[in-house]
């Protein structure tokens, strides 16, 4: 029985030594709206194409891990209600239910690697969230980092979540945080967090060899580089902060818990924004994917 199914395109440029950028597909049904949601999978996979690379959205549909969605796989995917939202823990029940899920960035980092895809662009990761302390919700997000070997560009950790905690536990996790041409760890809707980032590389190459070294190391586990937003698309630190705290108000008394929060917060936010920080989120994620191209071109010339 394959657990994989590539694409025929997915499958001859892994064989050919192509470039390919996987991408995930939460983003796509709990991340962003119908029908924004549909139109941004297509543009970043576009995005990857104009930079050179192959893009692969990945998810499950009837109990089968896909590897290179079609445009009309993603727009189904895109409008259909209750999708399962799959993570590393539920990931084989889905598919040993013949189930359809999405897969977060640790499900789609766990498909990637089966894959032999070795580059991966979100929009921001899971991390640890506000009031862990008390709830102890953590997202897989971050252990899945530490063992699985990709390398995933983001533009840092939502900034709906307490991120000196994250990058304290990416820490402890061994997990390195490569801040791309810049020194500061940025917040996903801004491009500075406040906090300094662990690392900083200033070339897709550099990232690649990081990568590359880490296996001939023999270390389990990924890179985590986080891209700044581009500044014509940043919304201020000082803007979001009050309307973040908000919206955590509303999720914690409405009793919103585990799985639901992310996608909550970010609807809120979108809301009470007037759906600002969504177009700052589209436009991260496109820029993600055009540096997480660059990252897969340089790995695959080292290769050859
Ligand atoms: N990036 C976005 N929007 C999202 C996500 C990432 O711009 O919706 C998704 C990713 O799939 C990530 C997930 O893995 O949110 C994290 O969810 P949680 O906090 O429940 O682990
Ligand atoms: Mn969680």
């Amino acid at each position: 029985m394959p657990l994989l199914h590539p694409s025929p395109e997915i499958r001859d440029a892994l064989q050919t030594g192509l470039p390919v950028v996987a991408l995930e597909s939460t983003i796509i049904t709990h991340g962003l709206p119908w029908p924004r949601n549909a139109q941004t999978a297509l543009s970043v996979e576009q995005a990857v194409r104009d930079a050179g690379a192959i893009p692969a959205t990945i998810a499950v549909t009837n109990g089968k891990i896909r590897v290179g969605l079609s445009r009309q796989e993603i727009e189904i995917l895109a409008q259909k209600p209750d999708v399962a939202k799959l993570s590393r823990a539920d990931l084989a029940a889905c598919m040993a239910m013949g189930g359809t899920g999405s897969t977060t960035v640790a499900a789609t980092m766990i498909c990637a690697a089966r894959a032999g895809i070795t580059v991966f662009a979100t929009g921001g990761i899971g991390g640890v969230h506000r009031g862990a302390a008390e709830t102890f919700d953590i997202s897989a997000d971050l252990t899945e980092l530490s063992q699985t070997p990709v390398t995933v560009v983001c533009a840092g950790a939502k900034a709906i979540l307490d991120l000196p905690k994250t990058l304290e536990t990416l820490e402890t996790l061994g997990v390195p945080v490569i801040a791309f041409g810049q020194d500061a760890f940025p917040a996903f809707w801004s491009a500075d967090s406040g906090l300094p980032a662990p690392l900083r590389m200033d070339c897709p190459a550099r990232i690649a060899l990081a990568h590359r070294m880490r296996a001939a190391l023999g270390l389990p586990g990924g890179q985590l580089v986080v891209n700044p937003i581009p500044q014509d698309a940043e919304i201020p630190r000082e803007t979001l902060e009050p309307l973040i705290a908000a919206a955590q108000s509303e999720a914690d008394a409405q009793g919103i818990t585990g799985k639901a929060v992310t996608p909550f917060l970010l609807r809120r936010i979108s809301e009470m924004t007037d759906g600002a920080s969504l177009s700052a989120n589209v436009a991260l994620i496109h820029a993600n994917a055009r540096l997480a191209a660059r990252i897969a071109i340089a790995a695959v010339s080292d290769d050859a």
